[in-house]
């Protein structure tokens, strides 16, 4: 089994459990954070036998979407005075996926 941790842009995540849970796998749907951003993103995790996951990866492919963001740098001390630097355009998405192997696993 492995455990798919994967981390989508908000928007995508409706569409993405539906596919999932009408495909029959189970997630469950933490909020997170961007560590460079700092907007809000979801992180999914999804058990998977192992001859699933690539069913479960084209879901994921098919479903997360690439979008354009605007990251603003933080003024330099240094920077000429009033002066805001001019937001940079970030691509974001897909998806991030770990799949990290499930040494066990039980439902109690
Ligand atoms: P953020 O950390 O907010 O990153 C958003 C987007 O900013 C990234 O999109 C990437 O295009 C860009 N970015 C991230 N770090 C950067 C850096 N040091 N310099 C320049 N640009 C940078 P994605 O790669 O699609 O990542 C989307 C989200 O997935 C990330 O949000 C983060 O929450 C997660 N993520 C991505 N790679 C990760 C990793 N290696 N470890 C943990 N989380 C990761």
């Amino acid at each position: 089994m492995k455990l798919l941790i994967t981390i989508v842009q908000d928007q995508d995540v409706q569409q993405l459990l539906e596919e999932l849970t009408e495909q029959g796998f189970s997630a469950t749907k933490l909020a997170s954070t961007g560590g460079f951003l700092r907007v809000g993103n979801t992180t999914l995790f999804i058990g998977v036998e192992d001859d699933k996951t690539n069913e479960v990866l084209d879901i994921i492919k098919n479903t997360c979407q690439k979008r354009d963001q605007y990251h603003a740098s933080p003024v330099s001390p240094f920077g000429r005075g009033g002066v805001l630097p001019r937001p940079t355009k970030i691509a974001v998405g897909g998806a991030t996926v770990f799949m990290v192997a499930v040494e066990r696993f039980e439902k109690i």
